[in-house]
């Protein structure tokens, strides 16, 4: 068996599991990662001369590599992701689920001396900042260079992780094998009891990078059902007024809806005065403060942001950001190395590289980037982080915005009355799906909080720790919901990207109550005049088609809601059927 020495910890729990998954999988050599410079280069130099990275135009894009993905893995494989609690009850309807034994047994069978010939990783991760009592310790033992090298961007990766762990038993033990790449042979389960993580044959993100969806939403949702605190998909931004006044706003959408480019917002120029920060652009951990507001921490270190749809006119301060140090996957190059991907720059070049290392020529009827082709990037790279990211304790929220790719019914934007009926919009979003994850696209599809693939427990339990989080948080903050994304006649209603200020600046102003509103049925919208359209180029009409309310839409979508709701049984909380009654009466 491979040696499992290391001087970097002599905790005996980590000692002993390593030893153990070693004995499992029997890789040729067992290597911990301590984080250190030293140790990004050998393992670079090592991933380019095995064809895993390739270098990029160096001059253009220092520090950056390109991976080209198995054409088969390119997304998270939700019908492949597994909750495997004891009961199928606690894992709830819109989870797979797997007993906890019969998971280990296939698996185990899997990983029997699936490193063969291969080396092991040992890496220490931190998710939150170093030193947090909020934060958590996470070690994903991997065969991928391409994910130990993902992983020292996206979390905080080595030496600083095993002195947080000291010698603790409760860390999060993550198991992961590229495998043969098979899809019928691949398997992303979590057994939320054993705070554990078994991923077998993909090398995608999602699937792959363990401290992202698996622990900080999955694992991390059910230990925040146990401890009292939430894990969210949700973006965290600072907004900043010319007077100083620095309002902080958490936002869920759906995978691929915006999130970084919302989290990396340049206000217009009309906002002169105005900055928007960065916290985080995927996801919030949750806690009640002493003071009885929401604080919100990133427990990310990085981006792993989607490619195509960053551009300089969508979000150049992630351009900015992925300037250099980025790993890229599954983008196009061009002739002298440099990436590229549909939107970034009208398509100039005759000839390509496509995603998948072929000659691409323009016209062809293919993606020379596939519209999953992603960045992963560190977060210090971003001019607009937010002095705050490493604050132990977060930042206090303010806001909670809830938002979803929807073609029609759900208008720009609308408060919510209260935390129950807040509740009850965030856990009745609809979404057209996207090419983060396998399947049909542009279906909608229920997105309770944008949570419904990462919630790793029966929603209906979920919706009932939200509405309870309302008992501990005297000062909660208020919830709103967006829809950037409205269409008519196939066209975009609202503009978007930077213009979103402008809805952002009146759910800050209702924030701190300084601003009116208008009673709807659904909820609190603006009062005419009261969001800021000058210097916009869109017309009065565009503006009341976007922020229409069409009541039959309204009560067609209720239905839905409903047939939604009744897979959660006596699960759903009562309340939240209320809010829906409530809501159909005012309509009537
Ligand atoms: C992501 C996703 O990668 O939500 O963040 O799929
Ligand atoms: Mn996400």
């Amino acid at each position: 068996m491979a040696n499992t020495a290391t001087n970097l910890t002599t905790n005996k729990h980590l000692l002993a599991w390593v030893g153990e998954m070693a004995e499992l999988c029997q890789p040729d050599a067992v290597v911990w990662c301590d984080g250190s410079e030293d140790e990004r280069k050998r393992l670079t130099e090592f991933a380019v001369s095995k064809g895993i990275l390739i270098p990029l135009n160096a001059e253009k894009h220092p520090g950056c590599y390109l991976h080209r993905s198995n054409p088969n893995d390119v997304a998270r494989v939700e019908h492949l992701t597994f909750i495997c609690t004891k009961t199928k009850e606690e894992a709830g309807p819109t989870n797979n689920w797997m007993a906890p034994d019969e998971a280990y047994g296939k698996l185990r069978g899997l990983f029997k001396g699936s490193m063969a010939g291969r080396t092991m990783y040992v890496v220490p991760y931190v998710m939150g900042p170093l030193g947090s009592q909020h934060s958590k310790v996470g070690i994903e033992l991997t065969d991928s260079v391409y994910v130990a090298l993902n992983m020292r961007i996206m979390t905080r990766m080595g030496k600083g992780a095993l002195d947080m762990l000291g010698d603790g038993n409760g860390f999060n033990r993550g198991l992961h094998c590229t495998g043969d790449l098979n899809p019928e042979r691949r398997y992303i389960c979590h057994f939320p009891q054993d705070n554990a993580i078994w991923s077998f044959g993909s090398g995608y993100g999602g699937n792959a990078l363990l401290g992202k969806k698996c622990l900080a939403l999955r694992i991390g949702s059910y230990l925040g059902k146990k401890e009292g605190w939430l894990a969210e998909h949700m973006l965290i931004l600072g907004v900043e007024s010319p007077e100083g006044q620095t309002t902080y706003v958490a936002a869920a959408f759906p995978s691929a809806c915006g999130k970084t480019n919302f989290a990396m917002m340049i206000p217009p120029k009309r906002f002169k005065g105005w900055k928007v920060y960065t916290v985080g652009d995927d996801i919030a951990w949750l806690r009640v403060g002493d003071d009885g507001r929401l604080w919100a921490v990133n427990p990310e270190n990085g981006y792993f942001g989607v490619a195509p749809g960053t551009d300089w006119a969508s979000n150049p301060n992630a351009m900015k950001t992925i300037a250099k140090d980025t790993l890229f996957t599954n983008v196009a190059v061009t002739k002298d190395g440099q990436v590229w991907w549909e939107s970034m720059d009208g398509n100039t070049h005759d000839e390509l590289t496509d995603w998948q290392g072929k000659p691409w020529k323009k016209g062809s009827p293919d993606k020379a980037a596939h519209p999953n082709s992603r960045f992963t990037a560190p977060a210090t790279n971003n001019p607009i982080l937010s002095r705050n990211v490493n604050d132990p304790e977060g930042v206090p929220i303010s806001a909670i915005i809830f938002g979803g790719r929807r073609s029609d019914t759900v208008p720009l934007v609308m408060q919510a009355f209260n935390w129950g009926h807040g509740v009850f919009m965030g856990a009745t979003i609809g979404s057209e799906t996207t090419a983060a994850a396998t399947g049909k696209v542009g279906v909608v599809r229920r997105d309770p909080m944008a949570m419904l693939p990462f919630c790793g427990y029966n929603m209906g339990d979920y919706f009932a720790h939200w509405l309870e989080m309302q008992k501990k948080v005297s000062n909660p903050p208020k919830i709103f919901l967006v829809n950037w994304f409205r269409k008519k006649d196939g066209k975009f209603l609202w503009p978007g990207y930077g213009e979103n200020m402008r809805v952002l600046k009146w759910i800050v102003d209702r924030a701190h109550v300084r601003v009116g509103a208008q009673e709807t049925p659904l909820g609190w919208v603006p009062k005419e005049g009261h969001i800021d359209l000058s210097g916009l180029s869109i017309s009065p009409e565009q503006v009341d088609a976007a922020t229409n309310i069409d009541v039959d839409e309204w009560k067609k979508e209720l239905e839905s809601t409903s047939e939604f709701f009744q897979q959660f049984g006596d699960r759903l909380p009562k309340a939240l059927e209320l809010q829906r009654q409530l809501l159909l009466a005012r309509l009537a």
